[in-house]
């Protein structure tokens, strides 16, 4: 990266650091998906512009609240996303009736075959509402909002986790609970 970076890209490569590749920094995450605040800083401070009052920013004013600190900020984590198999204790919740999934139209005919997939993720992300999911679903092409039964999922023993930042979770969605929504 330059040194001339704006927050949102430094905020970009912190998602795929505290998420994907924490060697990216030269850092290590621990089983619960922690990285230490020091050495976190320093790494991406020697990619570009950067300090501990920056991440603190960043962490305070994320718009989907991405990450937590500990309580004496000497460790911090992402909240969920991650792609690399650590366990963020996962809070085990009962699921609203119904929750949303966003996607790309090329992906609908393989997942109404073999159900929503983590695919890098850990899990299956899933929303309260439509238009969540609509956003989610753009960023990889046409956009289609599926309806997933989660109350009958949850009713027949599936596990749903919400995430310190709000966002529900599941390891995978079979078929029969999806439902395509007419596109608007
Ligand atoms: C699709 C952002 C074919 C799935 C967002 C999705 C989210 C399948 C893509 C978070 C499939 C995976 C996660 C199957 C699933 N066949 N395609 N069987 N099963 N897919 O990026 O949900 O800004 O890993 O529909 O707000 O798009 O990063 O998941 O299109 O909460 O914090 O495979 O990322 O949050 O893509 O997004 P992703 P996602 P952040």
């Amino acid at each position: 990266m330059s040194s001339e970076n704006s927050l949102t890209e430094i905020s970009k490569f912190l998602a795929l650091v505290l998420r994907h590749k924490p060697d990216e920094a030269g850092i290590t995450l621990d089983k619960h998906g922690w990285a230490r605040t020091d050495e976190l800083v320093e790494g991406i401070a020697s990619k570009c512009e950067f300090s501990l009052s920056i991440l603190e920013q960043i962490v305070a004013t994320d718009a989907k609240n991405r990450y937590s600190f500990n309580d004496d900020h000497t460790y911090i984590r992402a909240n969920q996303g991650h792609s690399v198999p650590v366990d963020v204790e996962l809070l085990r919740c009962v699921p609203p009736d119904e929750l949303y999934h966003g996607t790309a139209d090329r992906f609908l005919s393989s997942i109404l075959e073999e159900g929503l997939v983590p695919q890098d993720r850990l899990y299956v992300h899933l929303s309260k509402n439509r238009g969540t999911a609509r956003n989610v679903g753009a960023r990889h092409g046409k956009p289609v909002v599926l309806a997933i039964d989660a109350r009958a999922m949850h009713e027949e023993g599936i596990a749903f986790y919400l995430s310190e930042n709000n966002v529900w979770l599941a390891k995978s969605v079979p078929p029969r609970y999806i439902k395509v929504l007419p596109q608007r």
